[in-house]
């Protein structure tokens, strides 16, 4: 039973797991009511039957109507499991873009730095991986044509990961009640072949994520504190992303995007052991935006894929 297009490589599974489960419920309220109608009939009042019930009790019976509905539900349990395990198991090679929900509307950033509001462009056959974050509210992006839906919730990453199958255009819904224009808060997902798509990256590119965030860093006088030479004692921040980091408070956390986030918004929560907590906070005082750019640049910086820049 499909009423929705299928346009990714859950939609097979989940339509077969959904009907699978419609089946079952299907067989069990008919199995109860046809049950159900037939003792009404056959026991009702005044009727010569035989009421003693205990008397004939049948192992058999018993057993099967037991054991059968475990195997079934058990083995349902088994598939949901495997195919949730799937769900969040975003495959090596899958391809990251970044999305910012804010109210009302839906943000998207390529790793390339094209930026798109409410249209999302991807192409068939490559992985994709939302990185999601919000700006204010929870809110949730929800593909129905791709069988995914995942929270987006402020100060945090959650990430949600499928591969467009088939070309066309599908909607994208906010499926978290956010306020007023909640209702209206949605876009449109265009799936291009990929030779289209990469025409349209081309054709929409300006300059690498990781380039702007270098602009960003120099213009949120970030630079004037971290670049070599700079009169305070900063860190370097060159291979920071995936590292462990010792705190000045005795504890170990490994950088991943979270932490470079907070490190920007909240740098009085976990100073780097040796630095004194001098780091002004940036909390609202920049957009998501331009920390998903910082952090794409956090990731390359000291690295040979560090964009050449002007001082
Ligand atoms: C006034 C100087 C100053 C400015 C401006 C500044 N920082 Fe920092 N930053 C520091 C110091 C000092 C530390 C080490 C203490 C700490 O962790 O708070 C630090 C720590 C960090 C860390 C964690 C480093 C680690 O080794 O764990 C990151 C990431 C970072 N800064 C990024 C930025 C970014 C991005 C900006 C600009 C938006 C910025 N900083 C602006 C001084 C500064
Ligand atoms: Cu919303």
């Amino acid at each position: 039973m499909t009423l929705l297009p299928r346009a990714s490589n859950f939609g097979t599974e989940i339509d077969s797991l959904f009907n699978a489960l419609l089946g079952l419920s299907v067989v069990v309220i008919l199995a109860v009511f046809i049950t159900m109608i037939v003792f009404t009939v056959r026991f009702r009042r005044g009727r010569d039957v035989d009421r003693s019930g205990e008397s004939h009790r049948q192992l058999g019976i018993e057993l099967t109507w037991t054991l059968v509905p475990l195997a079934l539900f058990v083995g349902i349990f088994v598939w949901s499991i495997r195919l949730w395990v799937d769900l969040r198991t975003p495959p090596r090679d899958a391809e990251v873009v970044y999305v910012i929900g804010k109210q009302w509307m839906w943000e998207f950033e390529h790793p390339g730095g094209q930026r798109e509001i409410n249209t999302l462009h991807l192409a068939t056959g490559q992985p994709i991986r939302l990185v999601m974050t919000s700006q204010d509210v929870i809110h949730d992006v929800s593909i129905p044509a791709f069988r995914v839906k995942q929270d987006v919730l402020p100060g945090r990453y959650t990430d949600e990961w499928f591969t467009p199958t088939r070309p066309g255009t599908y909607d994208l819904f906010c499926a978290e009640y956010c306020g007023t224009d909640h209702s209206r808060m949605g876009g449109t997902v265009v799936v291009q072949s990929p030779q289209d798509h990469a025409a349209w990256l081309a054709g929409h590119g300006t300059q690498t994520l990781a380039m702007q965030g270098r602009t960003l860093f120099t213009r949120y006088g970030c630079a004037g504190c971290h670049d070599p030479g700079a009169a305070v004692h900063a860190p370097a921040l060159n291979g920071l992303f995936g590292s462990t980091v010792p705190l000045a408070d005795g504890r170990q956390v490994r950088a991943d995007d979270r932490y470079l986030h907070d490190s920007i918004t909240l740098p009085a929560s976990d100073v780097a052991a040796g630095y004194a907590p001098i780091m002004p906070s940036y909390q609202n005082r920049i957009s998501e935006a331009d920390i998903l750019a910082l952090i794409a640049y956090l990731k390359v910086r000291g690295t040979d894929q560090e964009p050449a820049h002007a001082r």
